[in-house]
């Protein structure tokens, strides 16, 4: 399948490298600037959606992602455990929702899903959490067209399914799936008519040019993804990236800015990563555009920030939830 198919229809990318290049080096400050000023006109003002992860199968996946904890191919100390019922997923999508968010992500950890009772109990879990009046977002690997639209039916608002990199960095990080089985999956999901949340990771040794073309493929795909997470790399013992260097913050927030500027009505999620970045760190993310986080001790296999400190961030800044 070529990634043609989901490019704008006249086959022509609506920016080349050369124009995310021109916005992603502009000196910082005018860069900021910018942002801004997007995202005063496309974004609430002074808001942040909070939302919650619940990793609902973990570990033992087979695909060999070099960042990821759960690949059973890298010997990490994970709690593994076989699909969440749907109790223990409404449980928690109470909880979470008690605690300000207002939308709740599930993480499987599988190649793609397998039909049949576990994918059932999968759509229960949706529809039961959906009936809570939350957003419901899932990332379960690869889809089906037939699975999507499944899913649609039983209430999800989004599904997330990220490049992670550029198209050329693709094959360094992981060589288990492509990244056109990544497009075809974002396919299904738009068709489907589910917001497709799609966003990559910083830190995995890239260049600025795979920054850059991560950026492009994602302002291109048509139509344009309603949520973009960013995450910076969680080093995680046992991986293969886990003595990787750390990524510059500028270079995030460089990141995050553009995104801001190509995809005005997206939420930018400030998604992995925010253990290691200081308060001041992550407020110039927010200034840069990033209007969402995961609130939780735990994001799927890995610590977060605490809840009251990160409240205490927010009231410092004066941002509310969404
Ligand atoms: N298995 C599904 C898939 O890969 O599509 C869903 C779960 S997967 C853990 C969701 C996303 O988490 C990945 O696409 C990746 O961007 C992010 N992720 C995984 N491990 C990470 C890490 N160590 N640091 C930062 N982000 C990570
Ligand atoms: C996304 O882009 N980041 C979240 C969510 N989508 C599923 C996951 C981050 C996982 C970080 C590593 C871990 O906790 O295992
Ligand atoms: Fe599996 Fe997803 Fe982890 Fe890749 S990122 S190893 S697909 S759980």
């Amino acid at each position: 399948m070529q990634n043609s198919s989901i490019k704008p229809k006249n086959q022509i990318e609506k920016y080349t490298f050369q124009d995310v290049f021109e916005i992603y080096d502009l000196p910082f400050l005018d860069l900021i600037y910018k942002a801004l000023e997007v995202h005063k006109k496309y974004q609430p003002d002074n808001k942040i959606q909070l939302c919650t992860l619940s990793n609902i199968k973990s570990g033992n996946c087979p695909e060999d992602c070099k960042y990821c904890p759960q690949s059973s191919r890298y010997k990490t100390e994970i709690e593994k455990y076989k699909l969440l019922s749907t109790d223990e997923v409404l449980k928690q999508a109470i909880l979470a929702k008690e605690n300000g968010a207002t939308r709740f992500c599930m993480g499987a950890a599988w190649r793609n899903i397998p039909d049949g009772s576990e994918f059932q109990s999968v759509l229960d879990s949706v529809n039961a959490v959906s009936k809570l009046g939350v957003e419901v977002c899932c990332t379960l690997g690869m889809l089906t067209k037939d699975q999507a639209f499944k899913l649609k039916e039983a209430g999800l608002t989004a599904y997330n399914h990220n490049l992670d990199t550029s198209e050329s960095f693709y094959n360094e990080i992981i060589t288990t799936r492509s990244y056109n089985d990544r497009l075809q999956t974002l396919k299904y999901v738009s068709d489907a008519g589910i917001q497709v949340c799609c966003g990559g990771i910083l830190g995995l040794g890239e260049s600025k040019n795979d920054r850059i073309g991560l950026l492009k493929t994602l302002a291109n795909l048509d139509p344009q993804p309603e949520s973009v997470p960013v995450n910076v790399l969680v080093k995680v013992k046992g991986t293969p990236l886990e003595n990787e260097g750390n990524v510059d913050s500028f270079e995030m927030i460089r990141t995050i800015a553009t995104a801001r500027i190509l995809m005005p009505r997206a939420k930018v999620r400030l998604s992995a990563g925010r253990l290691s970045m200081t308060d001041e760190i992550q407020s110039l993310c927010f200034l840069a555009g990033a209007n969402s986080i995961f609130i939780g001790e735990k994001l799927l296999t890995t610590g977060n920030p605490d809840v009251t400190e990160d409240m205490e961030l927010l009231n410092k800044l004066g941002l509310s939830p969404m």
